[in-house]
């Protein structure tokens, strides 16, 4: 009782009085201009006799990669990237314009695609763009668009297609087909597929979500479609940034449309027809992840807040000599700082941040900290003084109030009222890099950029107003266009800068906010969601969708944000993330602790062994993060990825797989102690008891408490190493390959990366690929055979393996490597497995006669 009292107290305390002052004075502020700037509506759909469209043709001219087609009412620049990929950019003559449409784009300039084939065709009715993949025609009559495959089968097509509004926006009407699912569109609140619901493009702080809220922190213009019963899947980025909307039949059933407030019709179509293809395409237009440090894959423990010092060295005590549960990194909330003012350290709380973490460095822990959007707008605080002497931040537009140059935005958050640096602008972004010197010189590992919707208090979903002014890389516009890519141009500030302060360690960024390409830049998590089943379900489609739309690092806040978790919740939670990039406990201020002893036993023997789990997959974990690095596909990856044909995964977003061998089915009901787990088709062997079970079907599967169901694809080989307290404890030189054999003839390539874990040597050649070739007879097994190639340089320092081979029960006749005989042959502790030890190997042969 007392107890919540004082939390409520200090809740109170923090949160309400030192920012209402500020507040009214922002409110009074915005009247001013809001009186010159009225904020535009998009138009209802129904007002279409307001709509402008390209009209008949009247004639197509090529040049270089672009066919320019010439319509009543404008042009549409049709241009071949590569055989899968065109870009549709359709101008029309609108008398309301955006005086700097178009001006920005994360997307790979044209210049850098190779030039690929195509010819064109005309007929009496279209002009056609066809390539070595797909044809793009456009209907002479109306200006639609279809997009097809060469044997004719529609891939998507316009339903009254594309136009302007004449008092600016853009939208574009698409048939939806009859079996159509959608994915992608960021980080949304709802089922895996997108198709029945309209979706906001405007990052938005939502301070808390539930399910079906729209938007919220992370949006993008990325639409997957897949139909045909699998046979047909494309993407469309809509490479538009302003304030916009995507509506996936609920205005008109059938029809589904993409538009924005300002800007150009402009989007990129990208064709499989295998989703994984769209993905990698895609990446490679808008840019993919780097590796991470491996650190990053550990386990991490946060709180709003961890204070004093006292607090975090009792915090990282807990872990390695209280509960023993293996942890790499700690996080510090906004109350390290000095009042909220981002690049400070409140003294009282932390009197020596280099000396805590240095001990901490020492234990095997690394230190992310959070730094916010908002400078505190402050005379006394050298960040504001060297922002405002740069002249770094967010303005108000001139006009004409008699100041001159026009005053700096400033609006309430944390801190009390705030300026905001211009992030779009590279000059800005060099400053801001810089500030965290003396954050990196105190041995911080990483940064977690927050509030970067950007998000200033009101009420829900305030931000800068439409009408601030930004660089936008030098061409300058207004907050309409520039807020969506704010927060992703933060996150890109922060990097580049880390990466400058420390030339040869990865930097680490986690961000809130984000946009199409943020994956470039940084990680994310998926904010604010709320401490129950709901929102322990609603991460994995939120994630899965992510990493559709080519932003893979991401993970949830473990046990909720808000609320409180029960133990039962946040073990459950706990035994999915260990699949998920991203692993991360956290809670809100008003919450007690949410570590993984917090609710005793028997929960924290089971989180215990949970992330003891996690450490064990690192080598596989790392290398499905190198996969994603290479090709974008992403981590955690819905069943639909390499299942595409399979028409039950198209909606499943109850499980999903982690890499190439697992299959993850958590469970998300209270007290459920078993649960029901489709298995598409192939063998999947179950973890924890070795039973190979055959898909495509349903199994009913045991999950107490402390079981997770857990499947691993025949034909895997899963690298996996001794349990560790944190990363730095990996030793390579004891790997176990842990082999799921397939069934009669099967042969499979699965892979093992590895490097240093923390420099960019690796760019430079130094990380090592063991290739396996795992190839199996008869049924039962009667051979299995596992050849190991390896490329690079970088040495493991390695001289053998402990071969785990699961789904057997006898000892094998034979066994050799390189035909040597191999002395240690053993059954494993479950009967179901035998145990080999090995040198270093080329060719393992192992028979059964
Ligand atoms: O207005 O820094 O999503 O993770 O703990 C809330 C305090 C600000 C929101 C983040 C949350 C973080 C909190 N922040």
């Amino acid at each position: 009782m007392l107890n919540t009292l004082s939390l409520l107290l200090r809740g109170i305390r923090e949160l309400g009085l030192a920012t209402t002052w500020d507040s009214i004075a922002y409110q009074i502020r915005q009247k001013r201009y809001q009186i010159r700037f009225a904020r535009k509506q998009l138009p209802r759909p129904s007002t279409t006799s307001d709509y402008l469209r390209p009209g008949h043709i009247i004639g197509h001219a090529r040049q270089g990669q672009t066919v320019t087609i010439a319509c009543t009412n404008g042009s549409y620049a049709l241009t071949v990237l590569a055989p899968d990929l065109i870009r549709v950019h359709l101008q029309l003559a609108t008398s309301h314009q955006h005086p700097a449409s178009n001006s920005y784009s994360i997307a790979k300039s044209d210049a850098d695609w190779p030039s690929c084939d195509f010819y064109i065709v005309e007929t009496e009715d279209v002009i056609e763009i066809r390539t070595s993949r797909l044809a793009c025609q456009v209907a002479k009559a109306s200006g639609r668009l279809t997009f097809l495959d060469l044997e004719g089968n529609i891939i998507n097509e316009d339903e009254a297609g594309a136009c302007y509004h004449l008092a600016g926006p853009v939208i574009c009407h698409k048939r939806i087909q009859p079996d159509e699912h959608f994915y992608g569109l960021g980080e949304r609140t709802s089922t895996l597929d997108r198709r029945g619901r309209r979706y906001e493009m405007w990052n938005t702080d939502p301070q808390t979500y539930q399910l079906d809220q729209d938007p919220i922190h992370l949006c993008m213009p990325v639409l997957l479609g897949l139909h045909s019963r699998g046979r047909q899947g494309y993407g469309i980025f809509f490479d538009n940034t302003f304030r916009g909307q995507f509506d996936l039949g609920t205005s008109q059933a059938g029809v589904a449309s993409f538009g924005a407030e300002g800007g150009e019709l402009c989007y990129y179509f990208i064709y499989g027809p295998a989703l994984t293809t769209v993905i990698e395409r895609y990446t490679e237009l808008t840019g993919r992840m780097t590796l991470p440090p491996l650190w990053v894959l550990g386990y991490h423990q946060s709180r709003w807040s961890y204070y004093p010092e006292a607090r975090v060295r009792k915090l990282a005590a807990d872990f390695r000599e209280v509960y023993h549960v293996p942890c790499d990194c700690i996080h510090l909330d906004i109350h390290y700082m000095d009042g909220y003012r981002c690049f400070t350290w409140d003294r009282a709380r932390f009197p020596n941040p280099a000396g805590l973490i240095t001990d901490l460095h020492e234990q095997g822990f690394k230190v992310i900290v959070i730094i916010d959007a908002g400078i505190k707008a402050d005379p006394d605080y050298w960040v504001c003084q060297s922002g405002l002497e740069q002249d770094v931040f967010c303005k108000y537009p001139d006009v004409g109030l008699g100041q001159r140059p026009s005053p700096n935005f400033k609006g309430p958050v944390w801190p009390g009222a705030c300026y905001f640096p211009d992030f779009t602008s590279p000059r800005v972004r060099a400053w801001w890099g810089d500030l965290y010197k003396g954050l990196t010189d105190a041995g911080v590992d990483g940064v977690w950029n927050d509030m970067n919707e950007p998000a200033v208090f009101g009420p829900q979903g305030t931000t800068l107003p439409d009408f601030v002014r930004h660089d936008m890389e030098g061409q300058s516009s207004d907050h309409a266009e520039a807020h969506n890519v704010y927060g992703m141009q933060m996150a890109r500030a922060t990097v580049e800068g880390l990466m400058r302060l420390r030339t040869d360690e990865r930097a680490v960024c986690i961000t809130r906010s984000g946009w199409a390409g943020v994956q470039r830049y940084a990680m994310s998590w998926t904010g604010d969601n709320e401490a129950n089943w709901d929102s322990l379900w609603l991460t994995m489609p939120m994630v899965m969708n992510l990493g559709l739309c080519g932003l893979a690092n991401t993970g949830p806040d473990v046990g909720g944000f808000s609320g409180f978790a029960t133990g039962e919740l946040f073990t459950r939670w706990l035994q999915m993330v260990i699949f998920f990039p991203f692993l991360r406990a956290h809670t809100n201020i008003h919450s007690p602790d949410q570590e993984p002893w917090s609710w005793g036993e028997p929960y924290l023997g089971i989180n215990r062994r949970t992330i003891e789990l996690r450490y064990r997959l690192l080598p596989y974990l790392y290398t499905t993060f190198w996969q994603c690095a290479q090709t974008g596909l992403p981590i955690v990856r819905p069943l639909l990825l390499p299942f595409q044909n399979d028409t039950a995964t198209h909606t499943l977003d109850d499980q999903f797989l982690c890499g190439d061998a697992f299959l993850v089915a958590p469970v998300i009901e209270e007290g459920a102690t078993s649960r029901s787990v489709y298995l598409p088709a192939g063998v999947w062997y179950n973890f924890w008891t070795d039973e190979p079970l055959s898909g495509p079907s349903h199994v009913e599967v045991e999950a107490p408490l402390e079981r997770l169901p857990l499947f691993v694809r025949a034909g895997s080989v899963v690298p996996m190493a001794p349990p560790m307290r944190y990363v730095g404890e990996l030793m390579a030189d004891m790997l176990t390959l842990h082999v799921y054999p397939g069934r009669g003839g099967a042969v499979t390539a699965p892979l093992l990366y590895e490097d240093d874990g923390r420099t960019w040597a690796l760019q430079d050649g130094d990380y090592r690929i063991t290739r396996f070739t795992l190839s199996t007879d008869g049924d039962p097994l009667s051979h299995l055979e596992l050849r190991c190639q390896v490329e690079g340089r970088y040495e493991p320092g390695r001289c053998g393996f402990e071969v785990v081979i699961h789904g057997v029960d006898r000892l094998p006749h034979t066994a050799t490597a390189d035909g040597q005989p191999i002395e240690q042959c053993e059954l494993g502790d479950s009967s179901h497995t035998i145990r080999l030890h090995v040198g270093l190997f080329k060719c393992l042969a192992v028979e059964w006669v």
